[in-house]
């Protein structure tokens, strides 16, 4: 079954200039890239990314981690994969969260540590699973930012909006 999913190159990935081995080992999977752009990630639009671990001890750490507060990269590479079982494939090439216990030869057992303050620096974010999928790439991209179809959408036309053009 065809799927999307969300990935992030971490703060961590882009300051170890990882981003050409990570974006190398997922073409092993031969999904197609159907969306792609830098972000500089807002506090709100971490909270929200993460509001599933909002009680967890760590909240604070992974919101600063994934704004880049701890590796002066204040971006992320935000990608959308599509094609066949994309999660399944995606997340078995991540490797498990704990970059101690992923398999040495994925991307976190590769290229991820954990800090002297506990955080796990995994370098990679990958959606969980379809719900978490959909989710995601709503709140990180428009429809107008990806290449296929993938969500409904609709048509807002605003008269008196401002926006940037080139001057
Ligand atoms: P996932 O990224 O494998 O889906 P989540 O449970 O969604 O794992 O956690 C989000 C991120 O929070 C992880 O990728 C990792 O950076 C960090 N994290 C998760 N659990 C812990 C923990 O127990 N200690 C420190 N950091 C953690
Ligand atoms: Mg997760």
């Amino acid at each position: 079954m065809n799927q999307a999913v969300l990935i992030l190159i971490k703060p961590d990935g882009l300051k170890k200039s990882l981003t050409g081995n990570i974006l190398t080992r997922l073409s092993e999977t031969k999904l197609e890239i159907v969306a792609a752009k830098i972000v500089r990630v807002p506090r709100e639009l971490a909270e929200e990314h993460y509001k599933h671990l909002k009680d967890k001890p760590f909240f604070n750490d992974i919101i600063q981690y994934i704004q880049g507060e701890l590796h002066d990269r204040k971006k992320v590479l935000a990608l959308v994969y599509w094609g066949k079982d994309a999660i399944k494939k995606c997340r078995e090439l991540a490797g498990a969260t704990n970059p101690e216990e992923a398999e040495a030869t994925s991307i976190r057992g590769s290229y991820g540590r954990i800090t002297t303050s506990g955080v796990y620096e995994n370098v990679i974010h990958v959606s969980s699973d379809e719900s978490e999928a959909q989710r995601e790439i709503k709140l990180w991209f428009g429809p107008d930012e990806i290449i296929v179809e993938l969500y409904p959408y609709k048509k807002i036309v605003c008269k008196e909006c401002t926006r940037t053009a080139w001057a």
